[in-house]
Formats: C-alpha cells, sequence, structure tokens
C-alpha cells in the first residue's frame, strides 16, 4: 500500500529499513553524511578547523558587531571541487544526479570565523554539457560581490571543461550551505554543507554537524522544469520523497505502473549517535527545492540557538519550520531514556504549502549502547501543523547581538503574481516582471562599468545611495515563498496574512535578522537592509518559482560599485562562456538562475 499512510500511521514498516539494503556509495556516492562514520571521518579529514583553539579572542556572539568587526586569522582553507553526472538512490530509487566530488551531498566546507575561503569549482558535466555557477548562500561578500555565484547576476556561468576559483572571507560564522545557482541544478544534487566556527554563548558538548531536510523528485531537474513551463504546464512540482542527510526509505511499489528504473526497498535511513546527558548541536538546514520543512526528534525538546548566521537568544520548542534556504542551530540535550534508548528524528513537509508525495523524512537517534541494527519505536510528538505556511513567530527568537530598526530612507512594494503568458506558460511576477536572465551580460560587470540601464527582463531595481532601505513583498499566490536577499542579513519587520497595516513592527528595538523569510500565501513580508555596496539577488528560493521568473536584481551603491576592481578571472569566465557558446547552442529552459 502507500507509503504516506504506511510510514505515518505504522512505524513498525520501518523496522527492517534501518538495515540499509543499499551501500553508502550506492545511496550518497562519495559522501558519508548520514552513517555513523561521519563523526569520525569528519574528524580526521577536515582542515584542520580550529587549529590554533579559538581564534575569536574577546570577540563574542552577543556582544560583538559582526558587520563590522572579524578575527583577522590570515588563515586560507583550500578545496577543490569537481562537478559531474553521475547516478545514485539516495533512497532506493535510481536517478541520474549531479554530483560534486561523486557525493551527494556534496563535501563540508568548514572554516573558522575570519578565514579566507577558497573553492576551485571545476565544470566536469558532459554528455550533455551544461554551465554551471555555485553561490555560498548567506555570506555577505563585503568588497567581493564577484564572488557571490549568481548567473547573470555576478558572473557568467562556468563553462564545461573550464573553472572558476572562488574567493571569499568568512566574515560570518554558524550554519549555512553552497548550492548551484544555474537553473533548478541544486535540486538534481549541486548542494552540499557549510560550517564556520565561531564564538557561542551557548553550551553544548558534540557538535552533530549538519542536518541536511531535503524534498527528492524522481525525474531530473531539467525534465521538471520543461515540463512546469510546457504551455498549461502546472506551477505546483509534486516531491516524490523527503531525506535527512541525504537518505530515506522509498516504497517501490507506489512507483507508476510503466516505469523501469531500478528501485530498491529500504535503502537505509541517516543514523546519529547521541551522549547519554550531553548536550548536541544539530545544524539543521533545508537543502530542498520547494518544501516548508517542520523538524522534530520524538521525546526531545528543541533548543534553537540561532537562525541562518544569527545568533538568538536560547528559546525552547518541539517544533522547528524551516523554509527552503533557511538554517536553524538546535541544542538537544540526551535526557529522554537509557544509554540503550533510540528515538526517530523526523522532518515533515507541511501539507498546507507543499505538493509532496511523501512527505515524512525520517532518521535513527541512538544512544551510546542503542542497537543500530534496529528501528527506534518511539512516537510522534502531537503537534498538529497551524497550516499557516509561515516560519515560527517573529517574537520568539531575538538577536543576541542588538541592532536597533534604522530609520528607512525609501520603501519599494514588490507585488508576487502569477500569470500566464502568451504561450499559456504559468509563470511568476516580481514587482511587475517575470525575470530572464541574460548569462553573457553579468548586470555586476555592466554596472562596474558604469553601465546602470538594463532591460526590462532582467528585473533590476537601483537603490543608489539609500541608508536603509524597506521592501514590502505582497504575496498575492497562494504559494508560501522563502525570499532570499544575497549579501545581506535583513530585518524581519512583520509578516502576516493579508496586507501590512503599515505600522506594526515586530521588536522595533532588535528585530529579527536572517537572510531567508517565508511569506504565507496571499500575506506580507516587510523586511529591510542596510546597504552593502553590490549587485544582489533577491528571489524566491522555490528552485521551481525562481526558474518561472520570480527573481529580481537590486543594484546597492553604484558608485561603489563602479569603483571596485573587479579581477580578471570574471572577465575571463565570460570569454570562456562566450567560446563555449559560439560553438554549442545553450538550451536555457527557464530564467536562467
Ligand atoms: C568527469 O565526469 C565523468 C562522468 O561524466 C567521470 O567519469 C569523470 O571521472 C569525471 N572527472 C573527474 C575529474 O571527476
Ligand atoms: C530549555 O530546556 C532545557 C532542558 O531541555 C532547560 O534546561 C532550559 O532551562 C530551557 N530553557 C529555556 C529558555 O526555557
Ligand atoms: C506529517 O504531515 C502529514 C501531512 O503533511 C500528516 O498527515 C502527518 O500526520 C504528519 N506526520 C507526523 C509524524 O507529524
Ligand atoms: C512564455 O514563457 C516561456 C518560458 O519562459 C517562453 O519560452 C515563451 O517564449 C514565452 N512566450 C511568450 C509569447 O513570451
Ligand atoms: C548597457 O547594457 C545594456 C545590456 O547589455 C545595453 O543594451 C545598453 O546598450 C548598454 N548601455 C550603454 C550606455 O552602453
Ligand atoms: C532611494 O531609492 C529609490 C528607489 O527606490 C530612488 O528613487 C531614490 O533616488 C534613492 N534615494 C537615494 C538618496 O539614493
Ligand atoms: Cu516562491
Amino acid at each position: 500500500m502507500g507509503l504516506i499512510i504506511g510510514l505515518v500511521t505504522d512505524v513498525t514498516d520501518l523496522l527492517s529499513g534501518v538495515v540499509a539494503k543499499l551501500s553508502q556509495q550506492n545511496t550518497n556516492g562519495s559522501s558519508l553524511l548520514g552513517t555513523l562514520l561521519f563523526p569520525l571521518i569528519a574528524f580526521f579529514l577536515t582542515n584542520n578547523p580550529l587549529p590554533n583553539g579559538t581564534p575569536w579572542g574577546t570577540l563574542t556572539d552577543w556582544g560583538t558587531n559582526p558587520y563590522t568587526e572579524w578575527p583577522r586569522t590570515g588563515v586560507i582553507r583550500t578545496y577543490d571541487f569537481t562537478i559531474s553526472r553521475g547516478v545514485i538512490a539516495p533512497d532506493g530509487y535510481h536517478r541520474d544526479v549531479l554530483l560534486v566530488n561523486g557525493a551527494f551531498p556534496g563535501p563540508m566546507i568548514e572554516a573558522n570565523w575570519g578565514d579566507k575561503i577558497i573553492v576551485n569549482v571545476h565544470n566536469n558535466i558532459t554528455a550533455p554539457e551544461e554551465g554551471t555557477v555555485v553561490h555560498w548562500h548567506g555570506f555577505l561578500q563585503q568588497g567581493t560581490p564577484w564572488e557571490d555565484g549568481a548567473p547573470g547576476v555576478t558572473q557568467c556561468p562556468i563553462a564545461p571543461g573550464k573553472s572558476f576559483t572562488y574567493e571569499f572571507l568568512a566574515s560570518l560564522y554558524g550554519t549555512t550551505w553552497y548550492h548551484a545557482h544555474y537553473s533548478a541544478q541544486y535540486s538534481g544534487g549541486v548542494v552540499g554543507p557549510m560550517v564556520i566556527h565561531g564564538p557561542t554563548q551557548a553550551k553544548y558538548d558534540v557538535d552533530i554537524g549538519p542536518v541536511m531536510l531535503s524534498d527528492w523528485y524522481h525525474k531530473s531537474y531539467y525534465d521538471i522544469v520543461k515540463e512546469m513551463l510546457a504551455p498549461n504546464g502546472s506551477p505546483r512540482v509534486f516531491s516524490d520523497n523527503n531525506l535527512i542527510n541525504g537518505k530515506m526509505n522509498f516504497d517501490c511499489s507506489t512507483v507508476a505502473a510503466g516505469d523501469t528504473t531500478p528501485c530498491t526497498n529500504n535503502a537505509g535511513v541517516s543514523k546519529f549517535r547521541f551522549q547519554k546527558g550531553k548536550t548536541h548541536r544539530l545544524r539543521l538546514i533545508n537543502s530542498g527545492a520547494e518544501g516548508v520543512q517542520r523538524f522534530t526528534i520524538d521525546g526531545h525538546t528543541l533548543t534553537v540557538i540561532a537562525n541562518d548566521f544569527v545568533p538568538v537568544k536560547p528559546f525552547n520548542t518541539t517544533v522547528v519550520t524551516l523554509g527552503v534556504g533557511q538554517r536553524v542551530d538546535v541544542l538537544v540535550t540526551a535526557n529522554a531514556g537509557d544509554v540503550y534508548s533510540a528515538y526517530w528524528m523526523r522532518s515533515n513537509l507541511s501539507a498546507a504549502c507543499t505538493p509532496a508525495r511523501q512527505p515524512l523524512a525520517l532518521a535513527a537517534v541512538y544512544y551510546d549502547k542503542a542497537d543500530t541494527n534496529k528501528g527506534p519505536t518511539s512516537k510522534p510528538w502531537n503537534i498538529p501543523d497551524p497550516g499557516t505556511c509561515a516560519n515560527d513567530d517573529l517574537d520568539t527568537t531575538e538577536p543576541l547581538f542588538k541592532m536597533p530598526l534604522p530609520t528607512a530612507s525609501t520603501t519599494q512594494t514588490m507585488a508576487v503574481e502569477l500569470f500566464k503568458n502568451a504561450s499559456d506558460v504559468t509563470l511568476w511576477k516580481f514587482d511587475g516582471v517575470s525575470m530572464r536572465a541574460n548569462y553573457d551580460n553579468p548586470v555586476l560587470l555592466l554596472a562596474n562599468k558604469g553601465n546602470f540601464s538594463y532591460p526590462t527582463e532582467w528585473n533590476v531595481r537601483n537603490f543608489y545611495t539609500n541608508s536603509s532601505v524597506r521592501v514590502i513583498v505582497n504575496n498575492k499566490t497562494p504559494a508560501s515563498h522563502p525570499m532570499h536577499l544575497h549579501g545581506h542579513n535583513f530585518y524581519v519587520l512583520h509578516e502576516g496574512a493579508g496586507t501590512w497595516d503599515g505600522t506594526t513592527i515586530v521588536r522595533p528595538t532588535n528585530p529579527q535578522r536572517r537572510d531567508v523569510q517565508l511569506v504565507r500565501p496571499n500575506g506580507h513580508l516587510v523586511l529591510q537592509f542596510d546597504p552593502q555596496p553590490g549587485v544582489w539577488a533577491f528571489h524566491c528560493h522555490v528552485a521551481w518559482h525562481a526558474s518561472g521568473g520570480f527573481f529580481s536584481s537590486l543594484v546597492v551603491q553604484p558608485e561603489k560599485v563602479q569603483a571596485m576592481h573587479v579581477p580578471e578571472k570574471v572577465q575571463q569566465t565570460c570569454r570562456d562562456w562566450s567560446a563555449w557558446t559560439s560553438r554549442n547552442v545553450v538550451d536555457q529552459i527557464d530564467s536562467g538562475t
């Protein structure tokens, strides 16, 4: 019978599934995330994340302004990434994917606050060839906007066979991820976790590392986008499964008749080890394409200590909601049972806002002496989904480093709308325009040369020298959208149903700050940002919505952008791209981002 009913009502179905029927290599390539080996291997293989103890010295998460001050460590962390095609079966269903160094999820990047990160990205996507671009989510890229990795905005795509070496400062710390930003490519597998160690007032004993939550699709991203953007296609894309650290079981009997793709039941779920009595830090990342995740661990309370790259006053809860792109760091104390105990970790896609065929992701949490060949028998918390498709209340989490809301010098209202174009293709409009990127002419390079007039379909807004920009996002669609602004942590002033009353601001003395915030269906989101010179993508992080045109670029402090010295490698990447496109036709099936 259907997995949806089977899994949720009767967890015993899964008992056999704890003994993985596929090897880790088959499900996740060279990634060890999700296995009990990960913490050990991570310890030995990392780039020496903490060579000199804590290089941030007396800087703290509550007293240091991270936007103006960070440690000058002089340490460089170097990584080499090759993006290639491959075949894996994260949930037992075999799929053509794109992998970073043969791994899904891709290798973890680890550094200290203030280190420089260098990643040489090599495009080895062949048969067929495809461009690529990698974005380092949440980094401010102060003075280096060309390292941000947004095609048509900050750079030309990396041509097949070519490389681009990204170099940027980890000026913020905490948990984040990298992902491809070319078309909806990241949902095809080009994603990986990033951990930047920094000061923390919160006390914990064990760092469990990344816990990546991602909806999963059995079709390739290309076929999904092609189908969605066909005449009379649907903007609602159903996921097939939900993964924790790239793993989950799947009921192969639910595969459509006639689909002969190899599929194995009980491929294997992710496993974690907890130490009885100890407090563990879990770094939750919603690295999916579309779904709103609701994360819980049976029998355990979660203490939220950071939202995105922003440490917050500890707040206890049983469930944490994450829209795509969001991260939440939680502490969990293993105090629910004895050393032989085991519990289910669950991440459930919110049915109210997420089209999902199998919404519930499971992973097993084992205390010290628990038998890891047996499935936990724990029961889920009884916490009904409020169905608002919004983030948890803004007043529950307050940034540790206090920043009062400055006076806005301008306010821009941007509506979100769905429409059908003249070919009956359903697309998104953001502030009146359905965006289509031009891969050959990144806005940043034109701005750097003093050209600030662009075709309408690039959807660029210039904020000149404004000291603080307020943006009201009016969502006139029945879907929720995780709004993401590159290069900034924005203040979240208000979020709710209908339109904003124009005055109510949640905690103006110290509003929530982060880099992604959900706007609910037919609701509003009011955010504000202090300018950081550059050209920055501002878009919905749902891969399918961005593909459908829900994307804009903001020019911030144009004179400063014009005065920047953009390294030669950025122009070289455009020349390489131009050479490749003169011999190949670029199949730009969507907005390009
Ligand atoms: C490039 O990709 C091909 C598969 O498409 C693979 O066989 C080869 O090993 C990859 N090269 C590198 C350096 O990863
Ligand atoms: C949160 O829960 C922990 C136990 O899990 C408790 O020690 C702590 O005092 C609680 N914190 C708050 C802010 O309620
Ligand atoms: C998961 O969500 C589905 C609907 O999206 C709901 O029916 C089910 O009860 C939830 N399961 C758990 C364990 O919360
Ligand atoms: C409608 O949108 C699709 C997808 O972006 C595009 O291929 C097509 O050319 C558009 N049709 C018109 C008439 O603009
Ligand atoms: C600015 O760039 C756009 C897009 O490439 C181009 O159409 C326009 O002619 C340029 N304007 C100037 C003044 O060069
Ligand atoms: C602020 O931004 C608006 C666009 O929203 C622009 O019209 C205005 O000139 C800018 N003001 C300053 C001082 O740069
Ligand atoms: Cu969206």
